[in-house]
C-alpha cells in the first residue's frame, strides 16, 4: 500500500484543497493530512475561521482523505514521515525545495498550486461585498 501525506490549514476549505487533496490521493492508496492546530497556526501567522476540531472534522469527511493527524510545529515531518510508513510527501508548488530534506526518507513531490482561488481570496472578496 503506498503511503501519501500532506500538510495544511485548510481553512474555508475550497476546490483549490480539493485539487491537490485529489492529486496527492492519486498518487497512492491511502492519504494522510497533517492540519495545523490552532496554537500552530499562530506560530504560522495564520487566524483560521474554523477551529482545528472543524477543520478537521471537514477533512475526514473529504472521500479522498483516509487519515487526518494535528500538525503542532515545524520539526515533526521526518518522525510523521516514519512513523507513519509514508512514501510520498505532498506539498503545492508554493513550498518548493521547503521540505527536500524529506528525501533521504520518502519521495517528494510539489504539485501546481491551482490559480484563481485562495482562502484570502475569499476573504477579500467577501469583504468587498460587505463594504460594498
Ligand atoms: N493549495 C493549492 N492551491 C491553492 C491553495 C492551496 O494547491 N489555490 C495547496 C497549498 O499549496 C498546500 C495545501 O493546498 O499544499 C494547503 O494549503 P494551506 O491550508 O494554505 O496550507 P499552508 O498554510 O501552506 O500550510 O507545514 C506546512 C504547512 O502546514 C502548510
Amino acid at each position: 500500500m503506498k503511503k501519501v501525506l500532506t500538510y495544511g490549514t485548510f481553512d474555508l476549505l475550497h476546490w483549490g484543497h480539493i485539487n491537490l487533496l485529489k492529486r496527492a490521493k492519486d498518487l497512492g492508496d491511502h492519504l494522510t493530512v497533517a492540519i495545523s492546530t490552532d496554537e500552530f497556526n499562530a506560530i504560522k501567522n495564520k487566524k483560521s475561521y474554523h477551529s482545528f476540531e472543524n477543520r478537521k472534522l471537514i477533512l475526514e469527511s473529504i472521500r479522498y482523505v483516509d487519515e487526518v493527524i494535528p500538525e503542532d510545529n515545524w520539526d515533526q515531518k521526518i518522525s510523521d514521515v516514519v512513523d507513519n510508513n509514508i512514501d510520498i510527501f505532498v506539498m503545492g508548488d508554493d513550498w518548493k525545495g521547503k521540505f527536500d530534506f524529506l528525501k533521504d526518507y520518502c519521495e517528494v513531490i510539489y504539485l501546481p498550486r491551482t490559480v484563481g482561488i485562495s482562502t484570502t481570496k475569499i476573504k477579500d472578496d467577501l469583504l468587498s461585498v460587505k463594504n460594498g
